[in-house]
């Protein structure tokens, strides 16, 4: 794609904050095509303190894995955004599917994420799928469609500019099974097309991408890179990501 690819490793509910130091250290000391192609990791909140740390002067970014709606207040077990800005982070996941499946978030709570991340200067990386079902039905373009428009509802063209959204196909996610490098394309292209804001920004593939196929996914117009979680947790593999990316 012509736009600057993007990894980010979603490491979902993985490694202590010594596991994380150590991923770091090892990745550091690799070289890394940081020239050509963005970098960012996204371990638990536990570990974010000691990344930032770790990764202060280095261009490898930090992410969080969600985000509250809210500037502060009576919400037990959420983090504010300001609470990632101070650790470091610069970017975050919002919707990812396992998060509207799991913990019943809807795309109202998306959006209102999605705003409050922007306004702490958080890039935000806005993840749509659809299901087995839904694939199978013909309806993925309709159903990730409305994710998106529901997403950044209200939202300025340049807002959304300043957004990443990543396409994970539900069936493709920690299975093994990726969807084909053509068929996400052709989502991805039309949700570009759906959403004029989205012109220059970067769409992600996310679901089993692996070292060994990400080149195939980039190489498509559309796919600006990936968001990777079982690839991502070990720094080899994050490395050869990042290079068949480039
Ligand atoms: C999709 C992806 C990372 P995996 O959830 O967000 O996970 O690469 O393990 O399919």
């Amino acid at each position: 794609a012509a736009r600057r690819p993007l990894i980010a490793g979603n490491w979902k509910m993985h490694k202590t904050i010594a596991q994380t130091q150590a991923f770091i250290a090892d990745l550091c000391a690799r070289p890394l095509p940081l020239d050509d192609v963005d970098a960012v990791l996204c371990p638990p909140f536990t570990a974010l303190a000691a990344a930032g740390a770790a990764l202060a002067g280095s261009r490898v970014g930090l992410g969080a894995q969600n985000v509250s709606w809210a500037e502060q207040g009576a919400l037990t077990g959420e983090i504010a955004p300001a609470m990632l800005t101070e650790c470091g982070v610069r970017w975050v996941v919002i919707g990812h599917s396992e998060r509207r499946a799991m913990f019943g978030e809807l795309d109202e709570r998306v959006k209102e994420k999605a705003r409050i991340a922007l306004a702490h200067g958080l890039t935000p990386i806005v993840a749509v799928g659809e299901t087995a079902e839904e694939h199978a039905a013909g309806i993925a373009l309709d159903k990730v469609r409305r994710q998106v428009r529901a997403a950044f509802d209200g939202f300025a063209d340049d807002e959304i500019a300043r957004c990443v959204v990543a396409y994970e196909p539900i069936w493709a996610i920690g299975t093994g099974k990726a969807d084909s490098p053509e068929e996400a394309n052709a989502v991805m292209g039309a949700i570009r097309a759906d959403v004029p804001g989205l012109r220059d920004a970067r769409i992600l593939y996310g679901g089993s991408v692996k070292p060994d196929n990400i080149a195939a996914f980039v190489s498509q117009p559309h796919i600006d890179g990936g968001l990777v979680g079982g690839a991502s947790l070990e720094p080899a593999s994050f490395a050869a990501l990042l290079e068949g990316a480039r």
